[in-house]
């Protein structure tokens, strides 16, 4: 190795790195002279048997030639013309990264609502949010003069229609167009002004249920009620029921659950009752049957009805209804 031959490799090497015309080319020029293997390595290597009195001399040109391809390497590398580049924004940082969504307490209640009662034969029907006076209260035989009618309870529009406060309507549409059996569920949301507070939504929903068949008996709410309350809840649920009053069963019940955190004990969700408020239900009024042209001679049945908020907030020990409007991503992360 001579100076000279350094010098000749030194002026080929920035020829050809003027001559390059790609990316592809520049980078090959860049592995055959300073690339582990390539020529520079070698000379530097050399520099160690040159006669004493040479190797300054040869060491200085080696670094110039190096210096030099790299600053004549780095000169005729593209360039970024885009508005990214000229904002500065460094476009080679790795992303943020995105999480998947999660589905929605309430959504995922509904879901669970459908998949348990899909199970027992049970199909899902919806209808307007907007409904009648007829369709929300005097086919469920519920008197002009009911509170529930009151301008203070109902959200009435224009026109006379109203914001529906229960989903039981969708099942009056139902039976007027089908003749028995019928077995629906009905989600849905449901309106009704009350003033928001920990428990309480003026938008909100509900499931109810609907079976109609001959000789369907009270029985047959317990036992499906039952079966429904030990896959939501648990297999150990207890489940019990209270006389109660709708306008649109005869009898009616309310249902409960044994409270799951306390085991009956007592506990601040069953208010030390070791129960847990969860359903309305009873046998359809003949009334009703009568105003959607069923025969209450003929046919029987019974209908249920629950709030989804409020199963979300049992089963997820939510203490504040407004926490599932909020959309607080920290809150719904949750629910992974
Ligand atoms: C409830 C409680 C009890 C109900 C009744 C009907 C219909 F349309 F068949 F008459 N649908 N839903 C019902 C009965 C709803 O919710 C607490």
């Amino acid at each position: 190795m001579t100076l000279n031959e350094i010098i000749e490799a030194r002026d080929r090497a920035f020829q050809e790195a003027e001559a390059a015309t790609d990316a592809a080319a520049l980078e090959a020029v860049r592995v055959r002279y300073l690339g582990r293997k390539g020529q520079l390595p070698q000379i530097m290597a050399c520099l160690r048997e040159l006669p004493p009195e040479q190797r300054g001399e040869a060491g200085r040109l080696a670094n110039e030639f190096k210096q030099g391809l790299v600053e004549r390497l780095d000169n005729r590398k593209p360039q970024d013309t885009t508005a990214a580049a000229a904002s500065g924004f460094d476009y080679t940082l790795p992303g943020t990264g995105c999480k998947p969504g999660t589905v929605h307490p309430v959504s995922r209640v509904i879901a669970d609502v459908i998949r348990i009662f899909g199970r027992l034969g049970f199909t899902v029907a919806d209808g307007p949010d907007i409904e009648t006076r007829y369709h929300n209260f005097e086919a469920l035989n519920t008197p002009a003069h009911h509170p529930s009618l009151d301008a203070k309870d109902t959200f009435w529009l224009d026109g006379g229609g109203l914001l529906r406060t229960q989903t039981s309507p969708v099942q009056i549409r139902v039976m007027e167009r089908q003749s028995p059996p019928v077995r629906i569920i009905t989600p849905g949301r449901c309106y009704r002004r009350d003033t928001t507070d920990a428990t309480h939504s003026a938008n909100f929903h509900q499931v109810e249920g609907l079976y109609v068949d001959r000789r369907v008996s009270l029985a047959d709410l317990k036992g499906t009620l039952a079966c429904f309350m030990r896959e939501m809840m648990g297999p150990s649920v207890a489940v019990r029921f209270r006389p109660h009053f709708f306008p649109f069963t005869e009898p009616s019940v309310e249902c409960d659950f044994s409270c799951h955190l306390c085991g009956g004990s007592g506990c601040r969700v069953c208010k030390h009752s070791g129960w847990i408020e969860i359903a309305g239900a009873g046998m359809v009024d003949p009334r009703v049957f009568r105003k959607v042209g069923y025969d209450p001679e003929v046919f029987s049945g019974y209908a249920f009805g629950m709030g989804v908020e409020r199963i979300a907030m049992i089963q997820y020990g939510i203490e504040d209804i407004r926490m599932l409007y909020e959309n607080d991503v920290r809150f719904l992360e949750q629910f992974r």
